[in-house]
């Protein structure tokens, strides 16, 4: 009896989904399954409990029985979505969501079918006609399951998606943002031959003069032959399989990727009868002297962070919504923007390959994870292996961020060293980061965590949670850092239209203040490298219960609506156009 069951949870816990099963996606047909899905709130896990998915309404005798689900006339939705916004009760819930939809399907023999989810946070379950199709972790990552063995002409699929924060969770059950709850990325199905291309990745060398690019397949079957094409660079080359991979290089001088002039050339990889494709851009970056090249040319990164948010639709941004936020990230003068805290939605990058933003890209591994655990340690290094997978051939895309703000201790230190190794190792053609916190007792950049990095990247709140701004220019005769840095954060709270002296905490006279200071110092120090100050916009966060905050960020330079900038978003465009006018 369900009532009874202790461990209901036990018989679902299934390896979960890994970035392994992640098929490649560019120039597939997908069939989406996005639209209207019915849904309940779940809050007990009786769909869990009472296997409410198998669909039981008879007993062996064919009598009815009484049940505490009606699927089809539940109330419906359509996905993706945050549920905190779809229904004004649904604000403040976290926990367990059962979505559920019918679909027809034409199975073919052979054919491999994979469900794929864009994003679901935390906790995903999937079962389709039936069956337990397996689970995720993870809030912002996709993944993807083999249904093939499922499916029939006419199909039922549930999903039960549970928010609740834990503290072995990454990120665990407190952060600085809103945990929006729900299936807030695409849902599709992929129909693959049953011989088809896993992996395709297309980069330019490192260290090659510009003059080399590898292009590299994985497959699902051992042996044949991979079809490589770069049509307007010549390429066509056939290669061999060896154990499942084919990797060619070829010596050629694409024209580079540049933000100002951000040219993609559309790559092919073809395998039997399956076919895959893609837009990539060429460009190098790297490290040298302290400084941080792009395609051999020191730069300065005129940054600014953002988080995944819109009033409006939460994190289920539209790309409209992303476009929005590049056009005020470029009239900032940005050329590049720092993804916060987790792994945005895909076409994020995508856009910025073509509008000529860089990135910094992070997975959740964010303030205090429970770092001692093995658990936690496998779920991080699969969040970032998803990411990785996903957006290898963005040229944008030119830091992997393994963290934010973690205190430095032995099991920190093994836990985010482990990620970094693991990006070095997993990805050779971008440099590895993340947002430290600055040594209090020395007031200086000292993170062992740092002799992993390409790159350091401080946050520093001078001016605001540390109210004396000596501390700035003293923060940085205090450090010697053998790396580049980029202050990845720093900023104070204002409240739209709040007007008043400097030293009051939450207008806007205060944050145009902090930014002045900020700039003045950070220009004159030889090792930063970037900055991008938190944030562009004002974002949920139900910590910030403050007059001035009413459960939202207001560090922003502009509000969550887009609408109004507030005056220090000039004091930043002014800078980066200063300093973009002396070449910087
Ligand atoms: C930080 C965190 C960021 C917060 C910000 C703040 O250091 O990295 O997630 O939102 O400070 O506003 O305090």
């Amino acid at each position: 009896m369900d009532i009874l069951m202790d461990d209901f949870e036990g018989i679902y816990e299934v390896p979960p989904a890994s970035a392994e099963d992640l098929v490649f996606m560019g120039g597939r047909d997908k069939v989406s399954l996005d639209g209207e899905w019915n849904y309940a709130v779940d809050q007990y896990n009786t769909c869990l409990r009472q296997n409410w998915y198998k669909e039981i309404y008879y007993d062996g005798e064919g009598r009815t029985l009484p049940c505490d689900f009606s699927f089809d006339k539940w109330p419906s939705v359509k996905l993706p979505c945050c549920m905190n916004l779809a229904e004004r009760e649904f604000f403040w819930y976290e926990g367990p969501f059962v979505f559920t939809r019918r679909f027809s399907w034409k199975p073919v023999a052979d054919e491999r079918v994979m469900l794929r989810i864009g994003a679901a946070n935390y906790k995903c379950r999937v079962f389709v006609n039936g069956e337990y199709a397996g689970q995720h972790r993870g809030g912002s990552t996709p993944f993807m399951f083999d249904v093939s063995s499922y499916l029939k002409e006419e199909n039922r699929i549930v999903l039960v998606v549970d928010n609740t924060r834990n503290h072995f969770n990454v990120p665990t059950e407190n952060t600085d943002w809103f945990n929006y709850s729900g299936i807030y990325r695409e849902i599709s199905l992929v129909r693959l031959p049953k011989k088809h291309i896993r992996d395709f990745r297309v980069s330019l060398v490192p260290g090659s003069d510009f003059g080399k690019i590898t292009l590299y397949a994985e497959t699902s079957a051992d042996t044949g032959t991979v079809r490589f094409r770069i049509p307007e660079l010549g390429i066509d080359a056939k290669e061999p399989l060896s154990a499942g991979k084919a990797e060619v290089v070829y010596e050629v001088k694409p024209k580079l990727w540049y933000p100002e002039d951000p040219k993609l050339y559309d790559v092919f990889a073809e395998f039997e009868g399956d076919s895959v494709s893609d837009r990539v851009g060429f460009r190098e970056i790297s490290v040298k002297d302290g400084e941080i090249l792009l395609n051999g040319k020191a730069l300065f990164l005129h940054g600014i962070s953002m988080h995944e948010d819109s009033e409006d639709h939460g994190k289920a941004l539209t790309d409209g919504d992303r476009l929005e936020c590049i056009k005020v990230a470029k009239e900032l003068g940005a050329n590049f923007i720092r993804l916060a805290h987790y792994p945005h939605h895909e076409n994020m990058a995508k856009l910025c390959d073509e509008e000529g933003i860089l990135l910094w890209e992070e997975v959740p591994v964010y303030w205090a994870i429970a770092f001692g655990r093995s658990d936690v340690y496998a779920n991080a290094r699969e969040q970032l292996k998803e990411l990785i997978r996903r957006d290898f051939n963005r040229a944008s895309v030119i830091i992997w961020s393994v963290g934010n703000e973690n205190a430095d201790s032995d099991e920190r230190f093994k836990f985010m060293g482990g990620l970094a190794d693991f990006a070095h190792s997993y990805d050779g053609t971008r440099m590895v980061s993340a947002a430290c916190l600055v040594d209090g007792a020395t007031n200086s950049i000292k993170d062992r965590l740092a002799e992993k990095l390409d790159i350091i990247g401080i946050n520093e709140y001078i001016g605001w949670y540390v109210p004396d701004f000596k501390a700035l220019p003293k923060l940085f005769e205090n450090s010697k850092p053998a790396k580049p840095v980029i202050i990845t954060e720093c900023g104070a709270d204002a409240m739209p239209g709040f007007r008043g002296d400097k030293d009051l905490k939450g207008s806007e006279e205060c944050q145009v203040d902090i930014y002045e200071k900020q700039v003045s110092v950070i220009r004159t120090i030889p090792y930063i490298k970037g900055m991008t100050p938190w944030i562009l916009f004002d974002f949920r966060c139900p910590r910030r219960t403050s007059d001035i905050q009413r459960y939202f960020n207001r560090k922003g330079l502009v509000t969550a609506d887009r609408k109004y900038f507030k005056p220090a978003f000039s004091v930043l465009r002014d800078f980066y156009k200063e300093i973009a006018e002396k070449g910087k």
